[in-house]
């Protein structure tokens, strides 16, 4: 029989390049790992049974010399085995032109170099057939209260959305934007850094119903916030374009650990979101992985990375259905009266005068207990394996 939680195309997990490249750099040591052939990287995520990648330009095209050589076996590559390319990106961080940003840079002409980045990537993005594509403005943002103007960033921010959303609807493209919000590393304040702050923002631009979310979870654990929330307000507002699934224990440095290493517990709302289990509004994009593979791994550890993102979310998936179906749930649901938030509070065709005449036993209501905690040990013993 085969293992239950290996992956299959129909999973639709998704990697990027810079993932399982990554070469294990941080602020104070340099690479540990030689850096990873794109073609390679496609050939064994497909073997372990992604079913697509994802790329920034630099991780795919780095050097013009090479840059069509480099397509071209990138294309054979996904045609050899069947992945899709399924999201792109522009590295607007990693140059040192970019020390002050892209998009939002004091310094115009670096604004519309960025501008031109993004825009070159669009067009490969297009020609591989993502519908996705992701900004995250890693360094828009500033480490001192007077050198960014935050209203004019965010004219800037404005002004670069619209004008890319113009280019794919001029073009006839069906390409979406995907905002990817980060509170701070590794600018001291990053713009847009919570979900809270992108789902605003997008409110103001000219095309709105075209820019969306690609919430990260360590990057709004790092916030302090609660990633299964955040997406399930994202899904409500029809704006979780694409996701960033990863692991980080809690308010500290980006950790991008592989999913389910870092907040266990949360990982398991998170996937209980994602399959809309309890709403009915389900994510409907890849599962996508952004993490790094530890500085300690060689590569055989990286490709045990990648496997147990995929696992674990597997494994996740199989433990929120069980809680989903067990038929104590059902009765810890109902008594904590979880289904009665959906009925509305005013009834057909009453009016407030009718709701202010009404009375209430406000001491009995007090007194009423939630069974929360009955719900939440049913949660935690289907994660731990009990039931
Ligand atoms: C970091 O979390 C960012 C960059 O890796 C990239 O721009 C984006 C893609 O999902 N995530
Ligand atoms: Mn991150
Ligand atoms: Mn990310």
């Amino acid at each position: 029989m085969t293992d239950p939680h290996t992956p299959t195309r129909e999973d639709r997990f998704s990697f990027g390049l810079w993932t399982v490249g990554w070469q294990g750099v941080d602020v104070f040591g340099g690479a540990v790992r030689p850096r990873l052939d794109p073609v390679e990287a496609v050939h064994r995520l497909a073997e372990l049974g992604a079913a697509a990648v994802t790329f920034h330009d630099d991780d795919l095209v780095p050097d013009d010399a090479t840059r069509e050589q480099e397509l071209a076996r990138f294309r054979d590559a996904l045609a050899e085995t069947g992945l899709a390319v399924e999201m792109a990106t522009t590295n607007l961080f990693g140059h040192p032109v970019f020390k002050d940003g892209g998009l939002t840079a004091n310094d115009r002409g670096v604004r519309r170099y960025a501008l031109a980045k993004v825009l070159r990537n669009i067009d490969v993005a297009a020609e591989l057939g993502a519908r996705t594509y992701v900004l995250w403005g890693g360094r828009e943002g500033a480490e001192s209260g007077g050198t960014k103007d935050v209203a004019a960033a965010l004219d800037r921010y404005r002004e670069s959305l619209d004008l890319l959303c113009a280019y794919v609807r001029e073009q006839g493209r069906d390409i979406r934007f995907a905002l990817e919000p980060k509170p701070n590393e590794p600018r001291g304040d990053i713009l847009l850094p919570t979900i809270g702050h992108a789902l605003a923002f997008i409110g103001e631009l000219e095309e709105p119903d075209r820019v969306g979310l690609n919430p990260e979870v360590g990057h709004e654990e790092m916030a302090g916030l609660n990633y299964a929330q955040g997406i399930a307000q994202a899904l409500w507002h029809g704006k979780l374009f694409h996701i960033d699934l990863n692991g980080q224990h809690g308010p500290r440095f980006d950790q991008d650990l592989r999913f389910g290493a870092g907040n266990l517990r949360g990982a398991f709302w998170t996937v209980d979101v994602l399959l809309g289990a309890g709403t009915g509004r389900a994510y409907d994009g890849y599962v996508h992985f952004d993490y790094k593979p530890p500085r300690t791994e060689d590569m055989d550890g990286v490709w045990e990375t990648a496997r147990a993102c995929m696992r674990n979310y597997l494994v996740l998936r199989e433990k929120v259905r069980a809680f989903r179906a067990d038929p104590e749930v059902a009765d810890a649901l109902a008594a904590a009266r979880v289904g009665e938030l959906a009925v509305p509070t005013l009834g057909d065709g009453e009016t407030l005068a009718d709701l202010r005449a009404e009375t209430h036993d406000v001491e009995a209501m007090a007194a009423r207990g939630m069974h929360f905690e009955r719900l939440d040990q049913l949660a935690m013993e289907h994660l731990l394996g009990v039931r």
